[in-house]
C-alpha cells in the first residue's frame, strides 16, 4: 500500500452514521436509514465490533451488484437469532457499529486505488479505537484496505482466502487493486495465503503457483472432507490471521447471488467447519465477507451471508470461546 493522502476528500470517513448516536434518524440525502447488524442497537464508539460497508463494485466483469450486498446483509441480519445454536454464543453480549463511507455515492465512483485507500483509513480508525473490524463487501478488491491497516499493526500476518479463485493476476483491466489481483497484493506485501475452495484460474495464475510452490485447496480435492485441517493449522500456527471469504467460495447452489457462480463449491459445513477449526486454534484478527451480488430474489444468499457473520463472529471473538 502506498502512502496515503490526507487531502483525498474520498476518504473523509463519517465518525457514527447510526441512528443510536444521532438526534435525527438519519444524516444525509446519500444514506438513506440503514440498518443495523441483528437489529441490535448500535453502540457507536464504545462497540467491540465495527461491521464496516464497502459497498462497491467497479472491476467485476461480469454478475454485477455487489455493492448492495452490506446493506443486503445486514437486513438479513434482523432475522438472523442473536442466539448461535452451535456455539452457544449469544451475540448480543458483544457492542456492534456499522460503519459507512461518509458519502456512499461519492465512494461507488472512487477508483479501485482511492477505494482501498478509504478502507484502509477507515479500518485504521477502527483498530485505533481498539475495536474488531469485520468488514462487508462490495467486490473482493475491498479487501485490501482492511488487509493493509492490519498488516501494518501485525507483520506475520497470515490470511485464509475461502474463494473460487486465485485472484492471483498482478493486474487485471489496467487496475492492480482489481478483484482478480486481491491474492497478489496479498503476497506482494509478503503474507502467507491460505487458498480454500479454489477451482478456476487463469494460465499465468496456474504457472505462477507452480514457480512459487503455492498450495491452493482445490475444492473438488477437499469438500465434504476435514483432514486437510491440520495442514492448514500447522501452517497458521503462531501467526495472527485475517480471513477473507470470497462468497464464490460456496457452490453455487449454496450462494446463488454472486459475481462469479464458478461450479463445484464449498458446502455450508465445508466453510463453517473450517471456520470454527480456526477459530479454535488461532487468533483471528479481522475478517470480511466479500461478493454478496443481490438481485430481485436472492434471499437465500442474503440470509446466508448474515448467518455467516453471525457465526464467524462466534467462532473468532466470543470471549471465551473454547479455544486449545
Ligand atoms: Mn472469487
Amino acid at each position: 500500500m502506498g502512502q496515503r493522502s490526507p487531502a483525498d476528500p474520498a476518504i473523509h470517513i463519517h465518525e457514527d452514521l447510526h441512528p443510536s448516536t444521532h438526534s435525527t434518524t438519519m444524516p444525509t440525502s446519500n444514506t438513506p436509514s440503514l440498518p443495523t447488524f441483528l437489529d441490535l442497537p448500535d453502540a457507536g464508539k464504545s462497540a467491540d465490533l465495527a461491521i464496516v460497508c464497502a459497498p462497491y463494485d467497479l472491476t467485476s466483469t461480469y454478475g454485477k451488484g455487489a455493492d448492495a450486498g452490506p446493506r443486503a446483509l445486514l437486513t438479513a441480519s434482523r432475522s438472523v437469532e442473536t442466539w448461535e445454536e452451535e456455539t452457544g454464543f449469544d451475540l448480543e453480549s458483544l457492542r456492534y457499529s456499522v460503519r459507512w463511507p461518509e458519502d456512499i455515492t461519492a465512494f461507488r465512483q472512487l477508483s479501485p486505488e482511492a477505494m482501498v485507500r478509504a478502507m484502509q483509513t477507515l479500518h485504521e480508525q477502527v483498530l485505533d479505537a481498539g475495536q474488531i473490524g469485520l468488514g462487508l463487501g462490495g467486490e473482493h478488491s475491498i479487501t485490501y484496505g482492511q488487509f493493509a491497516a492490519l498488516k501494518e499493526r501485525h507483520p506475520d500476518l497470515s490470511v485464509v482466502q475461502i474463494d473460487a479463485h486465485l485472484d492471483l493476476r498482478d493486474s487485471y483491466k489496467g487496475s492492480r487493486h482489481s478483484h482478480a489481483c486481491i491474492a497478489a497484493r496479498f503476497l506482494e506485501d509478503g503474507a502467507d495465503i491460505v487458498q480454500v475452495g479454489t477451482r478456476s484460474c487463469s494460465r499465468e495464475e496456474a504457472e505462477l503457483i507452480q514457480r512459487q510452490g503455492l498450495t491452493p485447496y482445490w475444492a473438488r480435492h477437499i469438500t465434504g472432507r476435514v483432514a486437510y485441517h491440520r495442514e492448514i493449522l500447522e501452517r497458521l500456527a503462531g501467526h495472527p490471521v485475517f480471513v477473507t471469504v470470497d462468497l464464490d467460495g460456496f457452490d453455487p447452489s449454496v450462494v446463488p447471488a454472486t459475481g462469479t457462480p464458478e461450479p463445484g463449491g464449498l458446502t455450508w459445513f465445508d466453510v463453517t467447519r473450517l471456520l470454527a477449526m480456526i477459530g479454535r486454534h488461532c487468533t483471528v484478527v479481522g475478517a470480511d465477507i466479500t461478493e454478496l451480488a443481490p438481485h430481485g430474489n436472492s434471499r437465500t444468499s442474503e440470509f446466508l451471508a448474515a448467518r455467516l457473520a453471525s457465526k464467524m463472529i462466534a467462532y473468532f471473538w466470543a470471549p471465551g470461546r473454547p479455544q486449545s
